[in-house]
């Protein structure tokens, strides 16, 4: 059975960089894989984190999951900090990952750039992201481009690991989408739209109205051009801009392109703005039903119950393995 585990970090609000590159992504694969979307918020603390924030946003993630249309029944939908097991299997495997290579992982060069006080858990998280993984013993893994050296380690640990104890983990497959894995901000296209960025202005939220979303993507940054082509080398604004296009609207990049012809960068981003609107607004009515419901607090809690069996079982096979003490 191919099986799919992914999640966003409730490390901020959603914008439409996650929606683009992992949660419409999502939406296709619970009908394929056996799906496990989960919060990861104990990846979200490896910086810091406001903590009632934190507790408001983890229901926030799992609520859009449901609101963009993922089904409870057919995914386990759970956050990570409810199955402890996450948490020791990412130990087990810390006592393989090596010191050099976790410091030539490029997101923690870029999130420790600077900084004075760099949390040890931030070295070390993609190992968790490892842990999380093979537990559930994902065949594949949606990642956006920026995730693909995390996966490359996970895979690296679990060759290492079945190597000296036996084969435990099961290899993931990377799945990377066309249009939609780099999403890029709408001030600057050399920069991922992230949720951390402090410019408001950067990103488009889940939860942004219409008349923000139509002011946010009148200011995205363009060139004197006027013309709408997909070329990331020579036009990286506004190939940005056909890539949200083309996930809001379903379009391909090819329609895109010779829909405005001759046609300049006015009309061609109001009508991004009213994609994005037809898409968000009613994700935005189903959030609101469900963020503080009884519905979502008992999809967490048999989502937990539902990843915590299967997980169990490879956590003890692992310690196993490894020659930990079992009273069985
Ligand atoms: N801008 C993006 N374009 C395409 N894919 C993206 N993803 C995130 N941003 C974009 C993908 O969504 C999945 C979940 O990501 P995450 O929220 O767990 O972590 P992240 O990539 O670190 O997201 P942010 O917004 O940049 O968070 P902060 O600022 O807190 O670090 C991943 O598959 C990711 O690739």
């Amino acid at each position: 059975m191919k099986r799919v585990l992914s999640g966003i970090k409730p490390s901020g609000d959603m914008n439409i960089g996650g929606y683009g590159g992992a949660l419409h992504q999502f939406l296709t694969m619970q009908d394929e894989y056996e799906c496990f979307f989960f919060v990861p918020d104990l990846h979200a603390i490896t910086v810091p984190q406001d903590p009632a924030a934190l507790f408001r946003r983890s229901r926030e993630i799992a609520a859009y999951y449901i609101a963009a249309g993922i089904d409870p029944k057919k995914a386990t939908i759970f956050v990570q900090s409810h199955v402890p097991a996450h948490v020791e299997l990412g130990w087990l495997l810390e006592t393989q990952a090596h010191f050099g290579e976790l410091g030539r992982m490029t997101q923690f060069k870029e999130k420790s750039h600077g900084k004075d006080a760099v949390s040890s858990a931030l070295f070390t998280y993609p190992v968790l992201m490892a842990a999380d993984i093979l537990l559930y013993r994902a065949t594949h893994v949606p990642v956006g481009d920026d995730q693909k050296q995390h996966l490359e380690l996970t895979r690296d640990l679990a060759m290492r690991f079945n190597n000296r104890f036996g084969t435990t983990f099961a290899l993931p497959e990377p799945i990377i989408q066309q249009i939609g894995s780099r999403i890029m901000g709408l001030d600057d296209p050399a920069k991922k739209m992230s949720k951390s960025n402090p410019n408001r202005n950067s990103y488009i939220l889940l939860q942004d109205s219409p008349e923000e979303i139509r002011k946010k993507l009148a200011r995205a940054v363009t060139d004197s051009e006027g013309v709408v082509r997909y070329d990331w080398e020579q036009k990286p604004e506004i190939s940005n801009l056909i890539e949200i296009y083309a996930v809001f609207a379903g379009e391909s990049v090819d329609t895109i392109e010779q829909r405005y012809r001759g046609v300049g960068y006015g009309p061609f981003k109001q009508d991004i703005s009213d994609a994005v609107t037809a898409k968000l607004t009613p994700i935005q009515s189903r959030f609101n039903e469900i963020v503080d419901s009884e519905e979502l607090t008992a999809i967490l809690r048999q989502g937990a119950l539902k990843a915590a069996a299967d997980a169990s079982e490879t956590l003890r096979k692992a310690k196993q393995a490894m020659g930990l003490l079992t009273l069985d």
